[in-house]
């Protein structure tokens, strides 16, 4: 059975102003073609469908697009949890109704973990579909009051289904939280829901899975088991994401204990990159010009409107920012206490035009500062 594993789509989600619409169903049309030239026998998403517990129309219609093309013109059931970003009871509507023609949903977290069989030449995989929880959900859930943490509420819900698990058999189980067994592995990206050690869950109650597909770390990588693998968004969805390498898992269960897991590269419809210089230089020779781009500035002083100057070359610029260190860059400091107010604001004023206020503005300057003496 040839699985796909993504997750993190975060439907719906801006980058500061940009709204990432365009780029997501860029991504989608990827996903469709890979899941046709790779013969994918199933998909499964790993939480975070949307990037709000409150999508907007727009994200609705998008993600109800997607399953319903997935499910019809690429013909495979799809298999998919809520995350910490999504509303457990609205990823639960409907569901009992969609899993007639393939989808399989799992918002809320319960007592029995939704499992999902599905078969092929050599026999039943069971997929296991947990969504996002708080341990005091499972608490809950368990009546257990005395469960403490993440790593305690998991292991008392494994050990609650482990009736329904067949070692046998071929078991796949889709997660999506902060899962670890080795904690130095860990590689964030501030998108993400912040992170604490308190949240860190212990996936070794799971080991015996054939396959975890894990969702809401940003960066794809290993959860310190080898079959236990987070596959990352499918875009950058923040500044400290530009160097990643965004890809789907391709994961292949054949036979009982052979699982053969392949990365592969997702093209973004626009890159995200830092760009570094000097306005003039990054004006000159553009590059990633129709990219996204954070521009780091390597001028000396500040730059005058030079978020408007870079936009004119750079329509998708998200932000930018001066250099913070070194002699050069060191902010002056303003002390009205020291300085009368008006030889403040003409000191300012030089730095920041590199030139003397023209005697019109002075005046106007000092029609202020007297107005507002007389006021105080
Ligand atoms: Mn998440």
């Amino acid at each position: 059975m040839r699985i796909l594993h993504s997750s993190d789509w975060h439907i719906g989600r801006a980058l500061f102003d940009y709204s990432l619409l365009e780029d997501q169903r860029y991504f989608f049309e990827q996903l469709y073609r890979t899941v046709k030239e790779q013969k994918v026998d199933v998909v499964v998403v790993s939480g975070d469908l949307y990037d709000r517990s409150a999508p907007s129309a727009e994200a609705v219609a998008l993600l109800d697009e997607v399953f319903h093309h997935l499910i019809f013109d690429c013909k495979v059931p799809v298999l998919a949890i809520a995350g910490n970003h999504d509303s457990p009871r609205r990823i639960d509507y409907g569901n009992s109704l969609f899993e007639a023609c393939g989808l399989y949903l799992a918002g809320s977290v319960q007592k029995e973990i939704k499992k999902v069989t599905l078969q092929d030449s050599y026999g039943p995989v069971n997929f296991f579909l947990l969504p996002y929880f708080v341990p005091h959900e499972i608490r809950l859930q368990l009546e257990q009051p005395e469960l403490s943490g993440f790593s305690q509420a998991f292991q008392a819900l494994m050990e609650e289904n482990r009736s329904r698990f067949d070692p046998s058999q071929r078991n796949v189980l889709l997660a999506h939280g902060f899962f670890m067994t080795n904690r130095g592995e860990a590689s964030f990206s501030t998108s993400e829901h912040a992170v604490g050690p308190s949240e860190l869950c212990d996936l070794s109650p799971a080991a015996e899975f054939d396959y975890i597909a894990l969702g809401h770390l940003h960066h794809g990588q290993s959860a310190g088991l080898k079959q236990a693998r987070y596959s990352g968004s499918p875009l950058k969805y923040s500044v400290s994401e530009a160097t990643q390498r965004k890809e789907f898992l391709l994961v292949d269960l054949n036979e009982k204990g052979s699982v053969e897991i392949t990365s592969l590269p997702i093209q973004p419809l626009r890159d995200l990159c830092i760009i570094k210089g000097t306005v003039e230089e990054l004006l000159e020779q553009p590059r990633h010009s129709e990219d996204y781009v954070f521009a780091q500035l390597e001028d000396d002083s500040p730059v005058l409107h030079a978020m408007n100057r870079l936009r004119a070359v750079y329509p998708h610029i998200l932000g930018l920012s001066f250099r913070q260190s070194g002699k050069q860059g060191e902010i002056q400091r303003y002390d009205a206490k020291e300085e009368p107010m008006e030889e403040l604001f003409l000191r300012f004023y030089q730095e920041i035009y590199g030139e003397d206020a023209p005697e019109v503005r002075r005046e106007l300057l000092h029609g202020i500062i007297d107005h507002m003496e007389v006021d105080a």
